[in-house]
């Protein structure tokens, strides 16, 4: 009876997911690539950006499963408003530009600050490691360890080495079949 109900509780989940709306935010600091990969996302090819000032939000189906996404500008002055978005987020994609060294314990220190929210305690992470494309880029593992990213128990999470201007790294169905098995298969599921 248990693994029956298991079965059905793993079933509903899966059917749930797939049929309703999901809330991604974008997060990472200013010119890490937000914009540039919201738009590759949905165009396939690399747009030309301006910082944003504020958000900007567009819905993205894969297949039956649709996915709010708000990609929140990172410039210092507006970071202090990231947590008006976390309210029923169900994925933070938080993207890294891997060239930028300097500001990696600015990262570290936002996203574990954002994770510490409430209103995203049971969201899942997904990094981007972006602009692979250019020298000296650091690899996902290295900002994997820089993140400390193994530290967050909490949550489940996932690094990806990507390129907006390309679309590499990225394909939009497998990032999101990535975001439902790391969401479902490590809490939805087990925890239950
Ligand atoms: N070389 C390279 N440049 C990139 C890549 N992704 C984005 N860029 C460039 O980085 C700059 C900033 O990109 P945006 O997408 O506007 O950055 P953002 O994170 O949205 O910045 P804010 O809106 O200010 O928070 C632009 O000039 C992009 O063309 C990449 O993978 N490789
Ligand atoms: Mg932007």
């Amino acid at each position: 009876v248990g693994l029956l109900f298991t079965c059905v509780c793993v079933s509903t989940d899966i059917l749930l997911f797939l049929f309703l709306e999901h809330k991604v935010i974008i997060v990472g600091l200013d010119n890490a690539g937000k914009t540039t990969i919201l738009y590759q996302f949905l165009t396939k090819e690399a747009v030309q950006t301006s910082p944003t000032i504020g958000s900007n939000v567009e819905e993205i189906a894969v297949k039956k499963t649709r996915f709010l996404v708000w990609d929140i500008g990172g410039q210092e002055s507006l970071r202090a408003t990231w947590n008006s978005y976390y309210c029923n987020t169900e994925i933070v994609i938080l993207v890294v530009d891997s060239t930028d060294r300097e500001r990696l314990t600015v990262t570290k220190k936002e996203l574990h600050r954002m994770l510490a929210h409430e209103d995203l305690q049971d969201a899942s992470v997904l990094v981007l490691a972006n602009k692979q494309d250019m020298k000296n880029s650091m690899s996902a593992a290295e900002i994997s360890q820089s993140l400390t990213l193994s530290s967050l128990n909490a949550h489940s999470w996932h690094v990806q080495a990507c390129c907006a201007l390309t679309g590499e790294g990225y394909v939009l169905d497998w990032m999101f079949i990535v975001c439902f098995l790391i969401q479902f298969c490590t809490k939805k599921v087990l925890y239950k």
